[in-house]
């Protein structure tokens, strides 16, 4: 099954977000396969937004990034990262429908809340970035027969 990575930001993680979006995962029938909540250093952060680091907003970007704690998470199911995307909305949540997480809770691009995988082989390398040798669990959960046909 195809996984993805999922991360709420610092302003996710201050503003008392974090159940809400993880709720939102677990009923849409995703497997939670790791999580750790963390305060990344910089040059992590800069690894993992790598092809981001001409842009005008990157050193904002970095600086909001460190501000505090996040929430990593490994997050699995079928389409797992275009799905991913979708439940999280526009990178600018003001384009962000009702309904997805940033046009449901944030307002500037800036502070969007929420991290996800832009595709299949960022998600490998950013479930590499974050979680490295730890355990990406493997499990079976007695609902899938209720999730997928
Ligand atoms: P996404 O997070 O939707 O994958 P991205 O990878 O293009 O979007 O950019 C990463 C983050 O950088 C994004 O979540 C918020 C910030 N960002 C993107 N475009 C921006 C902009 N024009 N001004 C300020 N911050 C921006
Ligand atoms: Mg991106």
């Amino acid at each position: 099954m195809e996984q993805t990575y999922i991360m709420i930001k610092p302003d996710g993680v201050q503003r008392g977000l974090v159940g809400e979006i993880i709720s939102r995962f677990e009923r849409r029938g995703f497997k939670l396969a790791a999580m750790k909540l963390v305060s990344p250093g910089q040059a992590h952060l800069e690894e993992h937004y790598a092809d981001l680091k001409e842009k005008s907003f990157f050193p904002g970007l970095i600086k909001y990034m460190t501000s505090g704690p996040v929430c990593a998470m490994v997050w699995e199911g079928k389409d797992a990262v275009k799905t991913g995307r979708v439940m999280l909305g526009a990178t600018n949540p003001l384009a962000s429908s009702p309904g997805t997480i940033r046009g449901d809770y944030a307002i500037d691009v800036g502070r969007n809340i929420c991290h996800g995988s832009d595709s299949v082989e960022s998600a490998k390398k950013e479930i590499a970035l974050w979680f490295g040798q730890e355990s990406v669990l493997q499990y079976t959960k007695s609902v899938d027969a209720w999730v997928y046909e």
